[in-house]
């Protein structure tokens, strides 16, 4: 396949424009985003994808997901579309970039094209995968694994928030469920840009990382049961204190994943104690456990010496437990060809790089499942993420969304 000429580059200052333009939707308390997937600021964040989209001349489609697939004609119409894109919903702290420059970047691909004139025999979809985050409803890249076949639609609409509310319900409420069956759309491959998310390629001063594969996840929800009691009058033989028991089980949830140093990691982001009153012991925990590693092997090991441990402290202190697996996937490797597509890129257009194993989930380690895929990724300020302070130079983002265009395009095969 002929490749972009090496001079082709993406339109740094539109794609830049862009990103600050969708920040402006959802903006947190601290310079970053609130835009949580399926809230009325998720809406907004989509009609304007969608205006942007249809002022570059393609066509919308929207899935029974809310996935948003916005399409530019090629010359075969029959020829399989190449997919680029991630995810506009973000965390409650979320910073401005992390999904978002994904997005954006395949919507700089198609305006670019559209700039130069320049045809490709496959059409070329950038694409917006619904609740990537799993914050708001658990698990992470739900849409896409809905897409990819790993969760039913059934069971993905009963998902509920933290007030009750039902993915499908929000979903219809803001007006973007679609008619189309999830799943049935056919890739030739899916490309996906994403900030990093870590340290290592600002610190190794690499402009490109090439990712080669994503660690595996495994989130487990725990629930301990206690007695709620009064934290002034119960002589401390007596509680039931299933807050310190979860206190207990996060100090061995740190040891065990330290003893997989240095890939392996642990923590629990989810924590709730009930009825988190200052002068009652808590009755009830609820939190989840968080364990990931390159080696499934390690995951496993985690997951299990993590739930014997957490069942001795238990039943040492005589409380309950019960643990619910809400989310995980085992570790991925991403098509060779498309590892070298954006490798190639990288080294064509002059940009220092490094293979590079993602610590962070993304709807690519789900649509690798079902089509070609690879990512492309740009370095963030301290490696920071999930904070409102993550930040990314236009510099990296327009190195990142170069990298994609011509991964992008030499797949999709330009027609002279
Ligand atoms: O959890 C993750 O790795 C992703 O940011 N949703
Ligand atoms: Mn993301
Ligand atoms: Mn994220």
């Amino acid at each position: 396949m002929a490749a972009p000429a090496q001079n082709l580059r993406i339109n740094g200052d539109r794609l830049w424009d862009s990103l600050m333009e969708m920040a402006k939707i959802g903006p947190g308390v601290a310079g970053g985003n609130n835009r949580q997937t399926l809230t009325d600021e998720d809406a907004e964040g989509r009609a304007l994808f969608q205006k942007w989209c249809e002022d570059a001349g393609c066509s919308m489609g929207l899935d029974q997901m809310g996935n948003m697939f916005a399409r530019r004609e090629g010359t075969d119409p029959d020829a399989l579309p190449v997919y680029v894109g991630s995810h506009l919903d973000t965390q409650p702290t979320g910073g401005k970039y992390d999904g978002v420059l994904g997005v954006l970047g395949g919507l700089e691909i198609i305006r670019t094209l559209n700039d130069l004139g320049i045809k490709t025999k496959h059409p070329i979809v950038a694409t917006n995968w619904t609740n990537e985050e799993g914050t708001r409803y658990a698990p992470a890249m739900l849409a896409s694994g809905v897409f990819a076949g790993v969760h039913t639609q059934d069971w993905a609409y009963d998902r509920e928030d933290a007030e009750g509310k039902k993915f499908g319900d929000e979903l219809q409420r803001i007006g973007w469920r679609g008619e189309e069956e999830v799943g049935g759309r056919k890739m030739r491959a899916f490309f996906e840009l994403h900030i990093e998310q870590g340290p290592i390629l600002e610190a190794e001063g690499k402009d490109i990382g090439v990712v080669t594969h994503g660690q595996g996840l495994r989130w487990t929800e725990i629930t301990v049961t206690g007695k709620d009691a009064h934290t002034g009058s119960t002589p401390m033989p007596m509680r039931k204190n299933a807050g310190l028991a979860m206190a207990r089980i996060l100090e061995k949830v740190d040891e065990i994943a330290w003893s997989h140093a240095p890939h392996a990691v642990g923590a629990a982001g989810h924590i709730e104690v009930f009825p988190n009153s200052r002068n009652v012991i808590p009755g009830k925990a609820v939190f989840t456990v968080d364990f990931r590693s390159p080696d499934l092997e390690v995951i496993q090991d985690m997951e299990n010496r993590m739930r014997l441990a957490a069942q001795d402290i238990v039943d040492e202190m005589g409380l309950q437990i019960e643990f619910e697996t809400v989310g995980g996937f085992d570790p991925v490797t991403f098509d060779a060809d498309c590892v070298a597509a954006v490798r190639d890129a990288a080294e064509r257009l002059g940009y220092s790089h490094t293979d590079i194993i993602s610590g962070a989930g993304h709807d690519a380690c789900w649509i690798n499942r079902v089509a070609p895929t690879a990512m492309v990724m740009c370095p963030c300020v301290d490696g920071l993420s999930h904070n409102e302070a993550e930040e990314i130079s236009k510099e990296w983002a327009a190195a990142g969304a170069d990298v994609l265009f011509h991964a992008v395009v030499e797949t999709a095969e330009i027609v002279e």
